[in-house]
């Protein structure tokens, strides 16, 4: 699929690339030949894992969520942190897909970061109507790697702010096999969703999934 590219990004490979902050870069469609086996994999995560909804401090998380690789993301009535063990099971969370690992490397690699070794892949399920506050991404030990965010399925409107809560932000659409890198001096950049639309995907129906390759500990 050719992707319009009003903004001035660079052409690579049938896909093109945004440039929205001085470490910050949107690969439009570079998954997009690859969606169908990124979800054949996510079903064998799901199968370990499964999606489940987690509590917060004062409320409940609005997207469904999993994990895979050595450690997941949790919330909890304490707070947020990072766990080696699935709290439903006990178990480790499964392991993270070669596929996945391989193209979340060439897309850290596209945005000029140097390695990336990711510990925890998060996987958010959005549905119509579901949302991401804005936030800054602070659980990690090491902030100097990049996170590297895949999206698929409905489309959605990612926000970008600054390093303070109350700084501007602006707006992205993400679409189905679009990657995020964002590192460096945009690491602590807040960021959220906006209430995805009531749609349907030809391959996801009325979902949107998110998935966010983080380096937890520091090297
Ligand atoms: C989302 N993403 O796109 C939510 N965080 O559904 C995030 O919160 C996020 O996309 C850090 C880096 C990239 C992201
Ligand atoms: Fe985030």
């Amino acid at each position: 699929m050719q992707q319009l590219n009003l903004l001035g990004g660079i052409r690579t490979q049938g896909s093109s690339s945004e440039q929205i902050g001085p470490q910050a870069f949107i690969f439009r469609g570079f998954l997009l030949d690859d969606a169908a086996q990124f979800l054949a994999d996510l079903n064998g995560v799901l199968q370990v894992s499964p999606w489940r909804r987690m509590p917060t401090v004062r409320g409940w998380m609005s997207v469904d969520q999993s994990n895979c690789g050595p450690y997941g993301w949790i919330s909890d009535k304490t707070g947020y942190r990072y766990s080696s063990t699935d709290p439903l099971s006990g178990q480790p969370w499964p392991d993270m897909p070669e596929l996945w690992q391989q193209r979340a490397f060439e897309a850290v690699d596209a945005a000029g970061f140097k390695c990336f070794e990711p510990q925890a892949c998060l996987l958010n399920r959005y549905r119509p109507k579901s949302k991401m506050g804005l936030h800054q991404d602070r659980d990690e030990e090491d902030l100097a790697a990049p996170i590297v965010s895949v999206s698929l399925g409905l489309p959605a409107v990612f926000l970008f702010g600054g390093l303070r809560r109350t700084d501007p932000v602006e707006k992205y659409l993400l679409e189905h096999g679009d990657v995020l890198v964002w590192g460096g001096v945009d690491r602590m950049r807040f960021h959220g969703v906006m209430p995805v639309r009531q749609e349907n995907h030809e391959l996801l129906g009325e979902q949107r999934l998110n998935l966010t390759f983080r380096r937890v500990q520091r090297r």
